[in-house]
């Protein structure tokens, strides 16, 4: 048994229960999903939890994020909460998006959530251009953006980077890299050393970080958070994880090697942060926190449930004005 001080075991049950929050919420929307309850595919984050929890922990309430289409995890720990995200899933009116959105457009201005996004690559200018504004109104505040592996080879990973080095914009970089594009190995078809050497490219200060650890993805984050917040220019990390689901809820998962799966199961991030916390003899409390988040989800699915649907009228209401249809 190790002895941990009070502040290291604050810390450390806050980011298990970030990580517990995400899982229960995906898993539990899966099978509302499955039972016909929340219309459209579910892209979920099981096995990436770390990446989502470690990195908010080092933000505050008025930093911003961008986020991807495998969103539930960033809006999670970013604080959106749960009952207006179960509820959006629901397409119901009290959902984030008053039930417009869905799964893949989850949004929270409220808490800094600028966005789920269903373009590959298309939270990095949002990030960029939420920097620039940040910058223009003397803010203290800094943007994290997430994306895939899959996004650094699209053209605006370049534009974004090549943007924010240039202005030194208060940009976080987060390269969630799950090791798959949809269905392709992201390494069969990428060039060159990595995500973090493009970055170094372009004189962005870099990481390489273990993706399922989430003190370390916690701690790389916090010192780079540290740099950004003095005005030290853009900074990016490459967090290495793992996707233990499909790409989609309907997808199986068959292209992927079988002996790599199972080594991965074994790095689930949940897994090893709760063997570590039992070896620190906090199994009483990780009891007591897998209670609460139980009861949280409990009480976000049963609010989605029982929420309104959104007026028919209203459909038109707050989207993007494309005229009056004809
Ligand atoms: C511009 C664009 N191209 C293609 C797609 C189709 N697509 C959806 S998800 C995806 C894979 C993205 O991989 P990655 O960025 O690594 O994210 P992950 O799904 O692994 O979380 C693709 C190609 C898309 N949504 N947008």
């Amino acid at each position: 048994m190790t002895a941990i001080g009070q502040n290291e075991r604050i810390r450390a049950l806050a980011l298990l229960r970030t990580m517990l929050r995400i899982r229960r919420f995906e898993e539990v929307a899966e099978i509302a999903q499955r039972a016909g309850e929340i219309p459209g595919t579910l892209h979920l984050s099981i096995g990436q939890e770390a990446v989502a929890a470690g990195v908010c922990s080092a933000l505050e309430r008025t930093d911003l994020i961008t986020s991807t289409h495998r969103g539930h995890g960033h809006s999670i720990a970013k604080g959106a909460s749960l009952v207006a995200m179960m509820a959006e899933l629901f397409g119901r009116a009290s959902g984030t998006c008053k039930g417009k959105g869905g799964s893949m457009h989850i949004a929270d201005f409220s808490v800094g959530m600028l966005g789920a996004n269903g373009v590959v690559g298309g939270g990095l200018g949002i990030a960029v251009g939420a920097a620039q504004g940040l910058r223009v109104r003397g803010s203290n505040a800094i943007t994290a953006c997430f994306f895939g592996d899959g996004a650094v080879n699209r053209g605006p990973f370049l534009e974004s980077l090549n943007w924010a080095a240039t202005f030194r914009l208060p940009v976080l970089f987060v390269c969630e890299d799950n090791g798959f594009a949809a269905f392709t190995e992201t390494a069969r078809v990428t060039a060159g050393a990595g995500p973090a050497a493009r970055a170094e490219a372009l004189d962005i200060q870099n990481v390489v970080v273990d993706g399922n650890d989430v003190i370390a993805v916690a701690d790389a984050a916090s010192a780079m958070v540290e740099r950004l917040r003095r005005k030290a220019g853009p900074a990016f990390i490459h967090a290495q994880t793992y996707r233990l689901r499909g790409h989609t809820i309907a997808d199986q998962g068959a292209y992927r090697d079988a002996e790599t799966h199972s080594r991965q199961e074994l790095r689930d991030p949940i897994l090893l942060m709760r063997q570590r916390l039992t070896d620190w003899n906090l199994s009483e409390d990780m009891q007591k926190l897998q209670l609460q988040v139980e009861d949280d989800i409990s009480a976000a699915l049963a609010g989605a449930r029982a929420a309104v649907f959104p007026a028919p009228e209203s459909a038109l209401a707050e989207v993007q004005d494309i005229g009056a249809p004809a």
